[in-house]
């Protein structure tokens, strides 16, 4: 009986029996309810948002492992386990929980007041209310220190946001964002505030950004800040610094760590159904010896992939995961994901480049994800920092 790549590994075993359930309730959601819709989704560069968030509220999954405020509180590891299955089925849908529980609802878990946690994590974690995050600029992408966006207050004590945020996740069908903005508090970035706003606050507009040619199942957009005026009480209260917009990305990369092994094995498990139906000369071309080295080669890295997933989850339940950490495993599992998506793709040759396979689709998907969250370049210079003691960023 032939086994699944993961069956091999018998990753299966290092997984608690609470995080399974979570993991196959999740699974099973997706399978009816996203996968079927998924190649028309992407085709229209469309995606119902409004419709889908709060079925993934009622699933449990956005902000599940934030504790109170109408959030799960499940396991790190379960989260990560979440990110798997909704990425098996497309980067998009992942980057929308992510969007929503690990940097919109984390930043204001972790950062905001009583009454901002209050008024929008209820909702949030229902999916009643959408957030999106906005920390990328024009000019800004890599180096958010240098962001120009600015935040000043003005005789009565109100803020007023000036600037252009861009390649926004969810902006444009947002009801809030969490934008971080330079403020004159200190010099160096160490004056970078983040503010809870209302999208329909006026001066607030997120154009949608069109024709990506991948991760076409997401909504991006930018959000332009035009003198938007806000009270004082929707500044984070205490956090100061680049601390606090990257606080939130390591949740999110946390995610990602996963989420990039859930790709990988939908691309493989198909290459491999694909192989063993399709026949070529006399017999399936799973029984050829090229067929098989590239599935070998292939499950090797997944279950690598998969196995520093798990242990980074276990380090991150024991509450003792590093940023650099998590860069080895962005950087990793996101890099090897691709390549695999690509040798997939060989082993379906032409039937691979249509939406009737999951693959290409995968493989278009993960260019935004070995972009977002920190380039690959940026993980290997954090990795190198870590090694080294020395910043090669400037
Ligand atoms: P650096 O001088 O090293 O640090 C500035 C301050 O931040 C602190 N810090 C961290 N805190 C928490 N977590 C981390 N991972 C942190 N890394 C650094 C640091 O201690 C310092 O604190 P303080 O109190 O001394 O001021 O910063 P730098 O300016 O040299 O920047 C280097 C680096 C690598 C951190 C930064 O350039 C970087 O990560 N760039 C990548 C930007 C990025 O990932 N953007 C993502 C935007 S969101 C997104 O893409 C969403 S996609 C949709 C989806 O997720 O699905
Ligand atoms: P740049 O920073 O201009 O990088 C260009 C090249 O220079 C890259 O190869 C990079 O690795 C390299 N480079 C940068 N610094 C160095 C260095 N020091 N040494 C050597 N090489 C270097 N952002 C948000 O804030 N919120 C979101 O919701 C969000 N969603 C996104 C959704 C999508 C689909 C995409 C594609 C992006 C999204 N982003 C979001 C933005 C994303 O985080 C940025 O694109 C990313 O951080 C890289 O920035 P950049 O594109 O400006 O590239």
């Amino acid at each position: 009986m032939p086994q699944t790549p993961l069956e091999l590994f018998g990753t299966e075993a290092l997984i608690g029996e609470e995080d399974r359930a979570i993991r196959d309730t999740v699974r099973a959601f997706v399978e009816k309810e996203v996968k079927p819709h998924l190649a028309d989704w992407f085709e229209a560069g469309e995606v119902p948002v409004r419709e889908l968030a709060p079925e993934l509220g009622r699933l449990g999954v956005l902000g599940m492992h934030l504790e109170g405020y109408g959030c799960a509180g499940t396991s790190a590891t379960a989260y990560g386990l979440a990110c798997m299955e909704l990425e098996a089925a497309d980067s998009g849908i992942r980057s929308l929980v992510s969007v929503q529980g690990s940097l919109a609802m984390f930043a204001i878990w972790k950062w905001g007041s009583e009454e901002q946690k209050q008024e929008w994590l209820p909702r949030m974690a229902a999916g009643e209310a959408i957030g999106c995050f906005g920390l990328t600029e024009p000019d800004f992408g890599s180096n958010p220190a240098g962001m120009r966006t600015r935040a000043r207050r003005d005789a009565s004590g109100d803020w007023v946001l000036s600037g252009t945020k861009m390649w926004i996740t969810n902006a444009p069908v947002a009801d809030v964002a969490v934008v971080w903005a330079q403020t004159d508090e200190a010099a160096d970035g160490k004056g970078i505030r983040g503010f809870v706003v209302p999208t329909d606050t006026p001066g607030f507009s997120a154009p949608v950004i069109k024709q990506k040619l991948s991760l076409r199942a997401s909504v991006t957009g930018e959000i332009v800040l035009d003198e938007v005026r806000l009270p004082a009480s929707a500044a984070f209260p205490e956090v100061r610094g680049l601390k606090g917009p990257l606080s939130c990305l390591n949740e999110a990369r946390f995610g990602i760590v996963f989420g990039a092994v859930g790709a990988a094995r939908d691309c493989l498990e198909s290459a491999i159904a694909y192989a063993a139906s399709r026949e070529i000369y006399d017999k399936p071309l799973a029984g050829y010896q090229i067929t098989q080295t590239k599935l070998a080669d292939m499950t090797l890295e997944l279950g690598k992939s998969m196995l520093l997933a798990l242990q980074l989850g276990r380090l991150k339940d024991e509450g003792t995961l590093r940023p650099e950490q998590i860069s080895l495993g962005k950087l990793n599992n996101v890099r090897e994901a691709i390549a695999i998506a690509r040798e997939c793709r060989t082993i379906l040759a032409a039937a691979g480049v249509t939406l009737e396979y999951p693959i290409m689709r995968h493989a278009n998907n993960l260019e935004s994800v070995l972009t977002y969250e920190g380039t690959s370049e940026v993980h290997q210079l954090i990795i190198g920092q870590a090694l080294t003691g020395e910043s090669a960023f400037r």
